[in-house]
């Protein structure tokens, strides 16, 4: 693991990664290494925090299926609000079966390869169930889908990811396919590979832990000392009752530590 991470304007000139040239242009154009995680319920709640959050983030992370009334029109007007406030919109929809049923999920219901930019899939599965599919949506120019992100390492107490060997099998999946693994889901960094994006969820400036297993730590520790390039936050902006305040407030400081040594 690298302890200073290669500037970001050389990452964007030398990623192969038509997806993660885009999310590092994003994050130098708006400043923004921050990915609201916007777990509300109806499609109104969730439009509505896009609407506040789009100028200010870098992506938008949903769960389509916690969404009761979730719909073909949202997913319409989320991308149109992607296209305009350019910004990720990312599925977190932890892919993990045999490769053809995540083929069939990819198209089912949600139609998630039609909308999604990035979606989060498990490495348990192993690289056969993974590479092959997930290649062959993202080579197709009629999906919107460019890039997965391999979960090696959850936030959550006692996750299994822990046990050894899995987080280094992860990565090795995502050696083996550059084309298809734009990063990953993770707590530590775990490639020194400057092409892949290391995202962490479980970050919160103002509590711990929920009483559901999840834990949080700030943004220092997740992105100084852990050296992780993006920070996903949900509750500590969305249950905040000034959330416009807290986006500002996560951005600002996420940024600052992510390019502490950055000069370009
Ligand atoms: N999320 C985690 N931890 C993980 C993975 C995903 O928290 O290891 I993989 C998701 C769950 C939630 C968001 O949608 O990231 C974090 O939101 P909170 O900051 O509200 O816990």
């Amino acid at each position: 693991v690298d302890n200073m991470r290669t500037p970001l304007l050389e990452r964007e000139s030398l990623t192969e990664s038509p997806l993660n040239k885009k999310i590092l242009s994003i994050m130098r154009t708006k400043k923004s290494n921050l990915c609201l995680a916007i777990d509300y319920t109806t499609v109104d709640e969730v439009l509505q925090m896009v609407e506040l959050a789009g100028p200010f983030v870098l992506a938008i992370k949903v769960h389509a299926d916690a969404i009761v009334d979730f719909s073909e029109e949202f997913t319409k007007k989320l991308t149109t609000m992607a296209n305009d406030m350019d910004f990720i919109i990312f599925e977190d929809r932890k892919f993990a079966d045999t490769g053809n049923t995540n083929l069939l999920q990819l198209h089912g219901t949600q139609k998630i390869a039609s909308w999604a930019d990035v979606v989060t899939v498990h490495a348990v599965q192993g690289n056969d169930s993974i590479a092959g599919v997930f290649r062959k949506v993202i080579q197709d120019p009629a999906y919107r889908l460019k890039g997965i992100l391999l979960i090696a390492q959850l936030s959550t107490k006692g996750s299994l990811t822990s046990l050894n060997g899995y987080t280094e099998s992860a990565v090795e999946i995502a050696n083996d396919n550059r084309d298809v693994v734009s990063g990953f889901i993770t707590q530590t960094r775990v490639s020194a590979c400057s092409d892949l994006l290391n995202w962490t969820p479980g970050v919160n400036l103002d509590a711990k832990s929920d009483s559901a297993g999840q834990q949080w730590r700030g943004v220092d520790q997740a992105i100084e000392i852990q050296q992780n390039d993006i920070v996903i936050v949900g509750r500590g902006v969305t249950s905040s009752s000034e959330p416009v305040q807290q986006l500002k407030r996560y951005r600002q400081i996420a940024w600052e530590a992510l390019t502490k040594n950055d000069t370009s």
